[in-house]
């Protein structure tokens, strides 16, 4: 802990504790990152009488430096909502949720899932689950139910988000390793954004760019001008779904340019040559009939990245919620392994996660993998993992789980019969939720485990349990930079609400199970056994010290042991690591893989009655998705646009009579939602876009899923918008 003088001396003149109540002046602080977004801003956190009164973000942390978005400095007033779940709350006999106590609950769990278990066999139960835990609760959540309970299926809400990313990874890389550091932010000449809006999403990932020295070139490929294309030096709008064709356009021209880094592309890739016979295929005729983007535009872009001393790839949900996520997200990794933009400062193909402990979910929440990064399917893996866990091998399933959207299927079909939902609110944010909210009305029974009753997928439940929230326990969050760091207790949790970690160990007990997690005695001791989990794996964090070694400013995976000790070898305990820097990746021969195949079209076509595309993702800096969190401060709520806004392009709005602020209705072959139009050449034209923060959003979009990792295509359906009759809904 930091003393309140070393704090004040830090402080800039007029910071203004002295004008505080007596009250709320603090006496110490402490520092924990964010529990918004994966950037994993350090927030110091001011306490008095050790309950947190206000918070700074931290100066000296080697991710924000000093800033926050609007979510980070508005983290602690969630917390107080008045409609947080203060106790458990059971269904009664006229269909109506009313608090019980935690013995009441526990044994209407154990009752509810058991009953529907042995009716229907051990793996017709569950979990749905999150990247907003800490990886200890993740790791508990996943043992428990696969291990303790019998359940074989469990999946994140990370699959709406990130599997596109995981699955072309471990393909290109062989394991799910985001090579880059922040860092690279600032060392680029040449930034490559795909389908990312980071002034929205990531702020303070772009307050790094602004911070380059370089003045570096900025190429935002999106089919909307967002803010983070408004602000770059290159726009490629392209139409939605045709990055594909567009990269494979890209590395067509960069061969014809002889740009290829030859001497890396021979000793650290396999496959290049028939990837080079591949694009070939991909004219920039071709390019631009396809795509939209003007021969001349790709002649730019091109030439920007063949002369790059040091061009960095990134990408977020543009490219990862997509018919052909995986593919197009390997086509950014084959340009940058081509050009040799891989390994050094200011370079890389960059995966940007989204919520704070998605990486912890990739690695640790055993459903698609196995604890640790590890594969269920490997029989010397499951016997590592009983090992360390001391546990019988026979309780490890012996392949992965269902994916999200089968999990729902498996609702309709009866295979899913009770299902326990951790920290997601799908019945807000899953693709095309109507059926979602339909389908969890049928299960035997529903758990929601959340910090709101108020939820729309916690008003559903059979069960509610209340969660104790970011600020209100400890554990450890991995960010986009693979950086681990530390959530502390800093508030009382409200009523009866538990951290989800003990509320993990009092169903184990329940359960009867409880033996199995006789060393997972709170979240550090937990973090130890992740520890061993995690040796000899890429993501090996054996030599990190404790909490306390994280807490500052947090430390990179891997950290195996020795990364800090005499000997270890150079640069291993650098405050900034990137990975690859040698040239060596983690497939069988080290050498990294071109992937690729013919794109596709999305599934939905438009037609007459629906001839324009829909496209959904983030609205402002101060709104997270669902808003459970972000709708409970007025301040956050005043920095949004009040009610829901669709943006349509001037000549679709003057073909059907709309003018700005007009009243009209969005449909899809799905359903019709009010709105208020927004006319803006920001979206193309034939293009529409809603936030997704609006619960009647995902009723009008399409499930489509990529092939390869089931990720939901949020990002494209048919619709069509008119002004708002008598009659349509409000
Ligand atoms: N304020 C705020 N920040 C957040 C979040 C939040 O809810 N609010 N959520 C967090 C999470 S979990 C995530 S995953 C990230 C998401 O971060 P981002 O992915 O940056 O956010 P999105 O707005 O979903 O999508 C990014 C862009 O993809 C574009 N896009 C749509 N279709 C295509 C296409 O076919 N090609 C290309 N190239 N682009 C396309 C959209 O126009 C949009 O601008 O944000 C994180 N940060
Ligand atoms: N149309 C459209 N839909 C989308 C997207 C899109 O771009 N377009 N993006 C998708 C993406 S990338 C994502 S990540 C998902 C996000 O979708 P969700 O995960 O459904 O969104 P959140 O609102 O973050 O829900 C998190 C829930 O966890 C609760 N919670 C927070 N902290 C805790 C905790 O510590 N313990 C417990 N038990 N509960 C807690 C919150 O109150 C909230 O109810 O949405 C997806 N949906
Ligand atoms: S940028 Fe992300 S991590 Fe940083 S303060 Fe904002 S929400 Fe939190
Ligand atoms: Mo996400």
């Amino acid at each position: 802990m930091t003393r309140l003088s070393d704090l004040l001396a830090r402080q800039p003149a007029g910071f203004g504790i002295g004008q505080l109540p007596a009250d709320r002046v603090p006496t110490a602080t402490t520092r924990v990152v964010c529990g918004f977004c994966s950037t994993g801003c350090g927030l110091d956190i001011h306490l008095k009488d050790g309950r947190a009164v206000g918070l700074t973000p931290s100066a000296t942390h080697p991710v924000n430096g000093g800033g926050a978005c609007p979510k980070g400095w508005e983290a602690l007033t969630p917390l107080a909502a008045p409609d947080r779940a203060t106790t458990p709350l059971l269904r009664n006999a006229r269909g109506k949720l009313v608090p019980v106590s935690w013995a009441e609950a526990l044994d209407a769990f154990v009752a509810g899932f058991r009953t529907s278990q042995a009716a229907h066999g051990a793996e017709s139960a569950a979990f749905l689950s999150t990247g907003q835990i800490p990886t200890e609760e993740m790791a508990l959540l996943g043992s428990l139910a696969k291990f303790g309970m019998g359940m074989r299926h469990g999946d994140g809400n990370t699959r709406q988000c990130m599997a596109s990313a995981v699955v072309a990874y471990k393909e290109a890389f062989g394991f799910d390793a985001p090579p880059y550091t922040y860092a690279d932010f600032e060392q680029s000449d040449v930034i490559v954004l795909v389908g990312s809006n980071l002034c929205v999403a990531h702020p303070i990932m772009w307050e790094r760019i602004t911070r380059n020295p370089n003045d570096p070139e900025i190429i935002v490929i999106d089919p909307r001008r967002t803010e983070t294309a408004a602000a770059a030096t290159e726009h490629v709008a392209l139409r939605p779904k045709t990055d594909l064709v567009l990269l494979y356009g890209l590395a067509r021209n960069l061969i014809e340019r002889g740009a290829v880094d030859v001497g890396f592309v021979h000793d650290h890739t396999a496959g290049f040559t028939a990837f080079a016979g591949f694009v070939a295929a991909f004219t920039p005729e071709r390019v631009t009939a396809e795509t939209g983007v003007s021969a001349g535009q790709l002649e730019r872009i091109t030439r920007a990245i063949a002369d790059g001393r040091a061009v960095s790839f990134w990408w977020t949900m543009g490219v990862n919620q997509s018919h052909q996520g995986v593919r197009t997200a390997q086509a950014i990794i084959d340009l940058a392994l081509m050009t040799g933009n891989i390994g050094r400062p200011g370079t890389g193909a960059n995966s940007i996660t989204g919520q704070c402990n998605a990486m912890g979910s990739r690695l640790f929440s055993n459903t698609t993998s196995l604890l640790g990064g590890h594969d269920f399917a490997d029989p010397a893996h499951r016997a590592k993992v009983a090992g360390v866990l001391g546990i019988d091998e026979i309780l490890v399933p012996d392949g992965p789980s269902l994916a999200y959207d089968r999990i729902v299927e498996g609702i309709s079909t009866g295979q899913i019969r009770s299902l326990w939902i951790v920290a997601t609110n799908g019945a807000h944010s899953w693709i095309n939720h109507s059926d979602l909210k339909e389908l969890l009305g049928r299960l035997d029974f529903l758990v929601v485990q959340d910090m709101y009753a108020s939820t729309e997928t916690a008003q559903l439940a059979d069960l509610v349990l209340p969660a104790a929230g970011w600020g209100e326990k400890d554990g450890t969050f991995i960010n986009s930079e693979r950086r681990l760091g530390l959530i502390q207790k800093v508030s009382p949790a409200p009523g009866d609400a538990l951290a989800d970690f003990f509320i993990f160990k009092a169903i184990a007990d329940a359960w009867g199970c409880g033996h199995l997690f006789s060393r997972w005695t709170d979240p550090e001791a937990t973090f130890e056994i992740l520890q061993e989990l995690s040796d000899g794996q890429p993501c090996d964090i054996t030599g990190v010290r404790g909490y306390g070694h994280v807490e500052q400013g947090g430390v990179q995976w891997p950290y195996p042991t020795g990364s800090d000790g005499p000997g270890a070898p150079a640069g291993a305990d650098d405050l900034e690591r990137r990975l690859f820097r040698d040239g060596r990746f983690y497939t069988p021969d080290q050498r990294a893989r071109f992937v690729f195949e013919e794109p596709v079209p999305p599934t939905e076509r438009p037609d007459r009655a629906h001839p324009l595309v829909l496209l959904t993702g983030r609205g402002s800096a101060s709104q997270w998705h669902t808003e459970t969190r972000t709708g409970k401060s007025a301040t956050l709520r005043a920095l949004a646009p009040e009610g829901l806004w669709v943006d349509i392009h001037p000549a679709d709005a003057t073909a059907r009579g709309i003018a700005a602020g007009d009243e009209v209705t969005v449909t899809t072959r799905r359903g019709a939602v009010a709105a208020r139009a927004q006319v803006t050449t920001g979206v193309g034209e034939g293009n529409l876009y809603l936030p997704m923060h609006h619960p009647q959003v995902n009723t009008l979009t399409f499930p489509a899923f990529d092939p390869h990792s089931r990720q939901p295509s949020y990002k494209h359906c048919a619709a069509d918008v008119q002004p708002t009759r008598p009659g349509d809904p409000d």
